[in-house]
């Protein structure tokens, strides 16, 4: 029998070794992670990754291997001369992982089905490999709701493009809905590392809206098809800014359905790139887009930082 998402929802933020909750696993022979190209039975897990204590997740496999190379610099790791991070994951061209010291910098691609895969694998990677007390994190973009452009949002909770605050997803023909708050305590450590007047630029907890397109699910008015106008635009944003939401992306809703069923602390930030209030194209300059981009990886390196007493 499946269980109801009541039985299954009780977000219980583990302790100690990660588990999974999946019955199956541990009964397995070998267990292949097939978009990262990795194996219990293969690779030495425990070995590769049994002191990692954050998972750092974000979209571009570039942005990703920038976000490792600068934690080489931040956490002071020693990488032998002439070398550099390497992509663990090169035996897949799906997604690229880096390891730096006890973090992982990993690409999770665009949109949920993207994010879930690659969640489902690192969970279970960090599960073989012994891990314990491992944070998960979102870096990301995204697009603003009443913010100047360059704004970091810390998601309170996300939402879906109905404003429903779980993830349905469809299993042997049901829908099963699983809720996306995401820790609480997390938000407000990193929020409390920004610093407004210093930094330039706002850091703000709020909730997300998270959809499964980027043209007509985020009410855009440039996309290949539109049937809506203008006035229906922005009937609807402005609701949905109404309601809380700050900033509107296309993975948290999974990102956190999975971190609370799983019981795992985790958080996303994401920096906004326009604000959608007026306007839906992204026409910033490369180089301005690149700083933006660093934004969120400053806030979580400060964080990894703070928390290792570096
Ligand atoms: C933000 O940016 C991407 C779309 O441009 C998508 O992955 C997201 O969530
Ligand atoms: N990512 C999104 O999903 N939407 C935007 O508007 C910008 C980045």
């Amino acid at each position: 029998a499946v269980k109801t998402e009541e039985e299954l929802s009780l977000y219980i933020p583990q302790e100690g070794l990660v588990q999974l909750r999946n019955p199956h696993i541990n009964g397995m022979d070998e267990d292949v992670l097939y978009h990262i190209a990795l194996s219990n039975k293969s690779n030495n897990l425990t070995e590769m990754f049994q002191d990692v204590k954050f998972v750092c997740f974000g979209g571009s496999p570039t942005r990703m291997h920038k976000f490792a190379e600068y934690l080489v610099e931040e956490l002071k790791i020693k990488i032998p001369a002439g070398l550099t991070v390497t992509n663990i994951a090169h035996g897949s061209d799906r997604y690229v992982l880096y390891k730096v010291g006890p973090v992982i910098s990993v690409s999770h691609g665009m949109g949920i089905p993207s994010l879930s895969i690659i969640f489902h694998e690192i969970l279970k990677l960090i599960h073989h490999a012994g891990c314990s007390d491992v944070i998960f994190f979102r870096l990301g973009t995204s697009g603003g709701l009443g913010l100047e452009p360059g704004s970091v949002v810390i998601t309170e909770e996300s939402v879906d493009g109905l404003l429903r605050p779980y993830m349905e997803l469809s299993t042997l023909g049901m829908i099963l809905q699983h809720p996306s708050k995401l820790d609480q305590d997390v938000a407000r450590d990193l929020v409390s590392l920004a610093n407004s007047e210093e930094d330039g630029y706002v850091t703000i907890i709020g909730k997300t809206m998270c959809t499964l397109d980027f043209y007509e699910g985020q009410a855009r008015l440039d996309g290949a098809f539109c049937d809506y106008n203008e006035a229906d635009k922005m009937a609807y944003l402005s609701r949905v800014h109404k309601r809380g939401i700050r900033n509107i992306e296309m993975e948290s809703l999974c990102f956190a359905a999975y971190c609370y069923r799983a019981g795992i602390r985790g958080a996303v930030v994401c920096v906004t790139l326009l604000d959608r209030l007026k306007g839906d194209q992204i026409t910033t300059p490369h180089d301005i887009m690149e700083e933006w981009q660093s934004r969120p990886q400053k806030l979580v390196a400060a964080y990894i930082k703070r928390k290792l007493n570096i």
